[in-house]
């Protein structure tokens, strides 16, 4: 039996013997350990909902073909995925949530360890959202803004439209939601919805719950939205900046702390107080201060606003502690796996976990109050350099690994790097470069890693096909991360593997916008959330060209989709019109139904739909297809 490999990641194939002779299990053990994985559950006709279950309904067509209350294939598929949304879209807007709270508090003067830092942008939201911020006091902005976010998960009129969905998208797009029903009117209703109506005995319609699938992805979007704009008000909106990204970020000589999960509300600090302590550090005898580094999506949020390098991505978030090398962990929510407390076990790090609603057995806890975030803050930092104190260096292991990574390329730099091209018109260039065909089109990769595939090969792959062919990428999540790592954020990855055409254009852009060179082949947009960028660029070319992100030569993909975050995300790509890969088999095959719906019929009724194909090679031949396909639509 041929094994397929658990990595292309360099730092992770000379850690993974390390762990191995020391007895250190990690995920791709338990990986192999879980083979053979339960078919029911691989096609998604297993259901759990009640306690007459659990029922499965035999894929043969032999055994049972109903469940005990007479659900069928197509309604417990069904079922399963909207969950899937439910879990996703309240994870991002809850975050989200946070964020407009933490913006509340500052309009409210109750946050002295946040301000507003991008008041232009906290100006342009609030004339987005119709609210009028001429001649009003920052603060009030401030507060104005947050309540009109706030607003998108309090409303109770079914007939409005959330705020952040209905003023982003394009005017024909928003018409088509509403028409088909899916706009959410408030993103805690639409997830208690989704809970309600898969209660037993209620929605068993798949073509039904269908459509609730797309609401609730709309809802996700809506909170992904907000929290990337509201974040950027706090926290800056990123510009290009020069980073690394890999394992050998971390100093031997440094208190070395990894921030890790989503929520810049602490990393952020976290950041600020760290660069405040680098003296006690230094008194600890770390030779290099506090070195921060971030794994995951905070870890994207840290790097796009401050450069801080990326220490690794979501499947090697344990060799990160396998260096010997990581004094603290500080985690706050999502993809982070309870395995890390034990491999922290085998050596002196501290796992220190921060939110109320995410412990983890074997941390450290230390509660995070934004109305006291310096303290907690500096808690942590001294719990990190004491750990620091306990480090043994024979058990240091530091990769010497790590590639350039150029981040920070929000919709805002974006635009900028353009209007030194075209300072009156930053789109037209761009434009004028997809129409000429010299650019054939634009490819948003996302998502996790997976240990159904090789960690990083199919965004690898995918991305230096879709290259060749003169395809613009942009990254977010731990697809940014997979391309960081391997060194395609760098000028050199679009000199080695561009089309010629493509590289003229990134070189023309580059030069122009300062970068001695051109851009790098795959741009970072920044963590899951800000996926929200990217419509923004995409929002603003349809306007331009007068028509609707169906008709762009467009595309998504996860290629290593993992989280129910990842799946709401593709979900409302799709909803927005795009052709969207995935590259692991998604778990609905059991129901026809709903296979059939995602991957043909969304076409007809948004535009967009579901490409699942797990060979990367012939993925990156159909998103290209997809993209030839848009052209030709256009006519051009
Ligand atoms: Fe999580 Fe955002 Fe997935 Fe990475 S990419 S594994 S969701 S950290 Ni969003
Ligand atoms: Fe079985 Fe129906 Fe209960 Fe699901 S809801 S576990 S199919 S009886």
């Amino acid at each position: 039996m041929s094994k397929m490999k658990n990595t292309i990641d360099p730092a992770v194939n000379y850690l993974l013997p390390l762990a191995k002779k020391a007895g250190i299990e990690t995920v791709w053990d338990r990986f192999a350990a879980m083979k053979p994985q339960c078919g029911f559950g691989e096609l998604g006709i297993c259901c759990r909902i009640c306690w007459k279950g659990p029922c499965r309904i035999d894929p043969f067509g032999n055994g049972p073909q109903r469940g005990v209350c007479g659900a069928d294939a197509h309604t417990i598929v069904a079922r399963n995925l909207i969950r899937m949304i439910a879990g996703g879209a309240a994870a991002h807007s809850d975050h989200g949530r946070h964020i407009a709270l933490t913006l509340l508090e500052v309009g409210e003067g109750h946050a002295p360890a946040y301000r507003i830092k991008d008041e232009q942008k906290l100006r342009n939201i609030a004339e987005k959202l119709n609210l009028a911020p001429a001649g009003k006091d920052i603060r009030q902005v401030a507060k104005e803004v947050a309540l009109a976010s706030l607003e998108d998960y309090s409303r109770q009129k079914y007939s409005i439209s959330c705020n952040w969905a209905k003023e982003t998208l394009t005017a024909e797009r928003v018409d088509k939601l509403v028409e088909l029903g899916v706009m959410p009117h408030n993103i805690d209703a639409v997830i208690a919805e989704i809970m309600h109506r898969t209660h037993v005995g209620c929605d068993a319609d798949a073509v039904n719950l269908l459509l609730g699938v797309i609401k609730g992805a709309l809802a996700d979007y809506t909170g992904m939205y907000l929290s990337t704009e509201l974040s950027d008000v706090l926290f800056g909106t990123p510009e290009p900046v020069v980073t690394a990204a890999n394992l050998g970020v971390l100093k031997k000589d440094a208190v070395n702390i990894a921030v890790h999960g989503h929520n810049p509300v602490l990393s952020e600090v976290i950041c600020d107080v760290a660069l405040k302590m680098n003296e006690e550090a230094k008194k600890a005898g770390a030779k290099e201060g506090i070195n921060v580094v971030g794994i995951c999506c905070t870890g994207n949020e840290v790097m796009m606003r401050r450069g801080i390098p990326l220490a690794t991505n979501y499947l090697s978030q344990e060799l990160a502690i396998i260096t010997g090398a990581v004094d603290a962990m500080v985690v706050d929510v999502q993809c982070i796996m309870p395995a890390i407390t034990g491999v922290a076990g085998c050596f002196h790090t501290e796992v220190i976990t921060t939110i109320a609603t995410n412990k983890i057995p074997g941390a450290t806890h230390v509660e995070f109050r934004e109305d006291s975030a310096f303290d907690s803050a500096k808690k942590i930092v001294e719990v990190a350099i004491d750990a620091f104190k306990r480090r043994d260096n024979r058990k240091v292991n530091i990769p010497d690994y790590k590639q350039t990574a150029i981040a920070g390329f929000s919709a805002e730099a974006i635009m900028a790097a353009l209007s030194k091209v075209n300072a009156k018109d930053p789109l037209k260039p761009l434009i004028d470069n997809i129409v000429n065909g010299n650019i054939q089109g634009i490819a948003l990769f996302a998502g996790c890693n997976n240990t159904q595939v090789t960690q990083d090969n199919n965004f690898i792959t995918i991305a230096k096909e879709l290259a060749k062919n003169n395809v613009l990428m942009l990254a977010t999540g731990c697809g940014a991360g997979a391309f960081a790592k391997n060194g395609l954020m760098t000028q050199e990855a679009t000199e080695a593997y561009a089309g010629d055409s493509l590289k003229a254009v990134l070189t023309a852009i580059g030069k122009s916008a300062g970068l001695n060179g051109p851009l790098p082949l795959v741009l970072h947009m920044g963590s899951c959330v800000d996926n929200t960028r990217a419509v923004k660029v995409a929002v603003a070319v349809a306007n331009k060209l007068g028509v609707d992100l169906d008709k762009l030569p467009v595309v998504a993909s996860a290629p290593e989709a993992m989280a129910e975050k990842a799946v709401a995300i593709a979900t409302w790509a799709v909803a927005l019109g795009l052709p969207t890969h995935i590259g692991i088999v998604p778990q609905i095959m059991g129901s026809s139904v709903v296979a059939k719906f995602l991957t043909e019929k969304a076409k007809d009724l948004l535009g967009g739909y579901f490409i699942v194909e797990t060979d990367p090679k012939k993925a990156a031949d159909q998103l290209f297809t997809a993209i030839k396909e848009r052209r030709k639509g256009l006519s051009i």
